[in-house]
């Protein structure tokens, strides 16, 4: 199949991208169709990842994958969620993560408890949708680890593994991460037949 893989953010295209190999699946990107990707305005990672899906088949033509994703830390009732990428109104990743330690200041380890959410959507021209959803709950650490990865991966700290998801390889992130459970599952669908 040839599938458009929707998103400006190259941390989650290499991961989708190594995600959907067992398929041999043909991968193009928003450098193939530079159209401007609609403002996200749903509540929900669901609706979201349905709206870039759903916009991004339209003005393509083709199959298309989205991925709608973020951080919910329950000493802050959830916070970013589906503001994630723009935290604080902050500009940079790194402006994010130093904004999240401050939102956290004074809270002791066992209240820094958080969950990585993604949501994989893929549209296709005819509107049919299939939908998958991962979590991966985790700690927020008090000071930043690890150089690889992006966004809040180098704060996200998994207890059972000892590391950050920014300590870890490529594969050995996805063996953990939301995003490679959600890919997963879509992966074993196709292996295995949709009911279409
Ligand atoms: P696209 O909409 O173009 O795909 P985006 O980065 O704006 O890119 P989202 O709106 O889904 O995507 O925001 C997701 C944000 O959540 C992302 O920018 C990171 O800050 C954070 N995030 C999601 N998955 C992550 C991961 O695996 N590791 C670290 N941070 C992650």
């Amino acid at each position: 199949m040839r599938l458009l893989i929707a998103t400006s953010n190259p941390g989650k295209f290499r991961e989708i991208k190594e995600g959907l190999a067992p398929l041999g699946w043909t991968l193009f990107s928003l450098l193939d169709y530079p159209f401007k990707m609609p403002p996200e305005e749903g509540s929900t990672f669901e609706d979201n990842a349905v709206l870039k899906a759903a916009y991004a088949a339209k003005h393509s033509g083709m199959p298309t994958l989205a991925d709608d994703s973020g951080l919910e830390v329950l000493a802050l009732g959830g916070e970013p969620g589906v503001y994630s990428a723009r935290y604080g109104n902050k500009k940079t990743d790194m402006e994010r993560n130093v904004y999240l330690l401050e939102r956290l200041k004074g809270v002791p380890k066992a209240e820094r408890k958080a969950k990585f959410v993604a949501v994989v959507v893929i549209a296709y021209p005819d509107g049919y949708m299939e939908l998958y959803r991962g979590e991966t709950e985790g700690e927020i650490l008090e000071a930043p680890r690890g150089e690889w990865g992006f966004g809040y991966d180098p704060l996200f700290y998994l207890p059972e593994v000892g590391k950050t998801f920014a300590e870890m390889t490529l594969e050995q992130k996805a063996a953990h991460s939301h995003r490679g459970k959600a890919l997963r599952m879509l992966v074993d669908a196709h292996k295995f037949g949709l009911p279409r």
